[in-house]
């Protein structure tokens, strides 16, 4: 396949409510949607990941546009490409910048899942046709509000509950859950606000049974994570840490971690979250699907991954309709019992609601 041409529209969504983590809160969630054309007219679609602030990484809405405008595109463009996997060697002259060419990578996958009529499941390799799916909540006003929260999630049927937890707002709140929540499994993300002086603490989690601890040190760290892997039984899995296969791998051979909290985005691309999920799978390390509080399209890539085999764990990939009035994509993500079926369709396996992506977009810039 030959990339012709790109739309690159500029969106805003207003979040039905803030998401709250030890950064600062989002509700107002910008990204592009990239469609990629091909010398037939067949079309893909990704959605860019990276938020307003560079709080999670140090990608933001700009940089996305920057680099998919001045380099990505640029290289992209009118070169043959027999296989999506090719996507990450064309990118390789530019350095990380993952969740822009993420975006574009995520396209050309869906196009490619097209044009050989697979879904974008089956083109990864996926053999399941649903997924058991979490919900991460994030930080709340009052733990009382967290209490009601966590809830009507469990009644909803969510497989899992993942709370944010920061320094000041952690045994407390998780001591609380258990005791309110004896058996539902529970884990807690901590967005690396922590360091090793606060070990004591952590070790403390060990009484709730948590199913892991995410991200307790710093973004770039696996040196720290192995030094409190050991101290503790709780598991930890890496979110930040892990940009790369080469990433996984290291952590996994220091003991960093115990579990990959794969998030495409973060990863550059569907390519090498496949190449992660398949090391991990060797070694014996389960995986999950993270998010980014992503409209449909990104949504619909993620559910697609996570029909992967070693996907054993519930991701966050909760349904449209907990994050947005109306979502961008037709048929709407829905969670039933905890599943979401995997779309039979090809490619991503849902239509872009041209509606609903007209009455949010801000602009659109073509590349051809
Ligand atoms: O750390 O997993 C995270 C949201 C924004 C940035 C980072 C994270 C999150 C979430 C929510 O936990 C994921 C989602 O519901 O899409
Ligand atoms: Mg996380």
């Amino acid at each position: 396949m030959i990339i012709k041409k790109i739309n690159m529209r500029h969106m805003k969504m207003t979040m039905k409510n803030s998401f709250v983590t030890s950064f600062g809160s989002l509700q107002e969630k910008e990204f592009f949607l990239l469609e990629v054309f091909d010398e037939n007219g067949n079309t893909g679609w990704g959605e860019s990941a990276a938020f307003q602030a560079p709080w999670y990484t140090e990608e933001t809405v700009q940089t996305t546009l920057h680099m998919i405008r001045d380099f990505l595109v640029p290289l992209l463009l009118n070169k043959e490409i027999s296989h999506p996997d090719e996507v990450n060697e064309i990118f390789s002259p530019i350095r990380k910048n993952n969740m822009a060419k993420a975006a574009i990578e995520t396209a050309i996958w869906d196009l490619y899942a097209k044009r050989t009529n697979q879904t974008l499941g089956q083109a990864l390799g996926g053999n399941t046709d649903k997924i058991a799916v979490g919900i991460s909540i994030g930080i709340q006003t009052s733990t009382d509000k967290l209490l009601d929260l966590v809830h009507h999630y469990i009644e909803e049927g969510y497989k899992r509950l993942k709370v944010k937890i920061k320094p000041g707002y952690d045994i407390e709140v998780i001591q609380k859950l258990r005791e309110a929540f004896p058996n539902v499994p529970l884990m807690a993300d901590a967005n690396s606000s922590y360091t090793l002086d606060d070990i004591a603490l952590l070790k403390q989690l060990d009484d709730y049974q948590l199913m892991m601890i995410e991200q307790p040190l710093a973004s770039d760290d696996i040196v720290d994570h192995a030094k409190l892997q050991k101290q503790l039984n709780t598991p930890i899995c890496l979110d930040e840490s892990i940009l790369s296969l080469e990433d996984a791998r290291k952590a996994i051979e220091l003991g960093s971690t115990k579990v990959i909290n794969i998030k495409i985005a973060r990863v550059g691309g569907l390519t090498e979250a496949k190449k992660i999920h398949d090391y991990c799978m060797e070694k014996g390390v389960p995986v999950w699907c993270g998010g980014m509080l992503e409209a449909g399209i990104g949504r619909a890539h993620n559910i697609a991954l996570t029909s992967l085999p070693n996907f054993t764990l519930p991701g966050d990939t909760a349904g449209s309709s907990h994050y947005w009035e109306k979502d961008i994509i037709s048929p709407e993500i829905v969670v039933i019992d905890g599943f979401i079926d995997v779309p039979k369709g090809k490619g991503i396996g849902a239509d872009p609601n041209m509606k609903v992506i007209e009455r949010f977009m801000l602009d659109m810039v073509v590349f051809e």
